[in-house]
């Protein structure tokens, strides 16, 4: 039988390089995109193009996570065999000025979509949940495994928690075979301008051709699990392709600090850097220049986190067979040298 898959938020990040993974492993792709005044679709563009040169069904359509009807008819039009629920609000600081949107999108807009799946998808349609290790949040320990309770902290981490919990219940009540992939921060090229990685990678790449004079951070010491989104999406795939439905942490089980991310991509953009001050006050110098080219602003604070967020993926391991491809230093110089090249 052929596979059809149905991808919401295909135009993001993680929607682009599951795409490509499943177009190249001979999947109808068919894609729910929410309308912008600009088109935004350049992530999945190259993907489109090769299909359509290969005669491979990808089809897009505009919908948002917050029109059950919109939902509903795209499930009774392609009749999806899996389906990937990445459509979100994405963005942690964004989901304190945006409390309630978030919450329609991220937690209602998934009970929207179970509902559709429900009673339209194809029969055994099975399902996948972008869980986050946002809902771990101040967790009692760390690593986080899959039994870790969850104390999430933003009202995105919140919204997810109803997302997961109604995924799992899907699953223990009508049989559906649901999944909840609970990832970590996971980076590449395509990742959005505003989060740390990219924005740091995009801004000293501008810095460097003479566009640009500072990068503006919060928290250089905040430390994150990062991994490469290409290996993300392989987890996803492999969660979907196993006979019985389950939950799994997926992650590189390494944490690094932003301060640590910013040097390692000064080390590949060539720029040497050294720290004065502390806190608020503190700058990154251009040991070559003597420009200040990194500055602490307390707009991009958070605030601090007790526990670190990393990720024990030894059920993804053994269950699963996955492991990620690309390490911290692999990721950070592929997305430093996408942007010297692109910027
Ligand atoms: P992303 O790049 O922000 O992609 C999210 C997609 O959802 C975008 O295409 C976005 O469209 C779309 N979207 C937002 N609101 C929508 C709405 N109301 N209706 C329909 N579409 C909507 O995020 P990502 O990094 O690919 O992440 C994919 C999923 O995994 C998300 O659910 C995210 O919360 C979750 N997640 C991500 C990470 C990570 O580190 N990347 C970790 C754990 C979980 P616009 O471009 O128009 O905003
Ligand atoms: O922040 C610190 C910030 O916004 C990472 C989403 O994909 O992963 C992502 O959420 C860290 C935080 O990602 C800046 O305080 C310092 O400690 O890149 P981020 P996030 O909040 O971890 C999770 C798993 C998801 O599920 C989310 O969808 O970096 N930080 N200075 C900064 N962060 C930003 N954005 N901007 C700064 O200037």
């Amino acid at each position: 039988m052929s596979k059809t898959a149905l991808i919401t938020g295909i135009a993001g990040q993680d929607g682009s390089y599951l795409t490509e993974l499943l177009l190249e492993n001979g999947y109808d792709v068919h894609g729910i995109d929410r309308r912008s005044s600009l088109f935004n679709r350049r992530r999945i563009e190259e993907a489109r193009e090769n299909a359509r040169r290969r005669g491979q069904v990808f089809e897009l359509y505009y919908g948002d996570m917050s029109d059950s009807s919109n939902l509903y008819r795209r499930i009774i039009s392609c009749k999806p065999t899996e389906i990937y629920n990445f459509a979100s609000q994405s963005h942690v600081a964004i989901s304190f000025e945006e409390p309630e949107h978030t919450t329609d999108v991220n937690a209602n807009g998934t009970l929207r979509l179970l509902e559709a799946a429900r009673h339209f998808a194809a029969d055994g349609c099975r399902f996948y949940q972008a869980s986050t290790s946002e809902m771990f949040g101040d967790a009692p320990h760390s690593p986080q495994t899959e039994n870790t309770p969850f104390h999430p902290r933003s009202p995105y981490g919140v919204a997810k928690l109803y997302a997961y919990w109604i995924v799992r219940n899907y699953r223990e009540h009508y049989g559906l075979h649901a999944c909840n992939g609970i990832l970590y921060n996971h980076e590449s090229p395509r990742r959005g301008e505003n989060f740390v990685t990219r924005k740091i990678t995009y801004s000293l790449a501008r810095i460097k051709k003479g566009l640009q004079d500072t990068l503006m951070l919060g928290n250089l010491d905040n430390r994150r699990d990062w991994g490469f989104a290409g290996d993300y999406v392989r987890a996803m795939w492999l969660m979907l392709n196993q006979d019985a439905a389950d939950d799994y942490v997926i992650a590189t089980g390494q944490t690094h600090t932003v301060r640590e991310f910013v040097e390692k991509a000064c080390e590949t953009a060539g720029i040497g850097i050294a720290w004065e001050g502390e806190g608020a006050g503190e700058k990154g110098r251009d040991t070559r220049t003597g420009k200040t080219i990194v500055e602490v602003s307390k707009k991009f604070f958070r605030p601090a986190e007790k526990t670190v967020l990393c990720g024990d993926a030894k059920k993804a391991r053994e269950k699963l067979g996955w492991k990620p491809e690309i390490d911290f230093d692999g990721l950070v110089e592929l997305m430093m040298k996408c942007d010297l090249d692109s910027v």
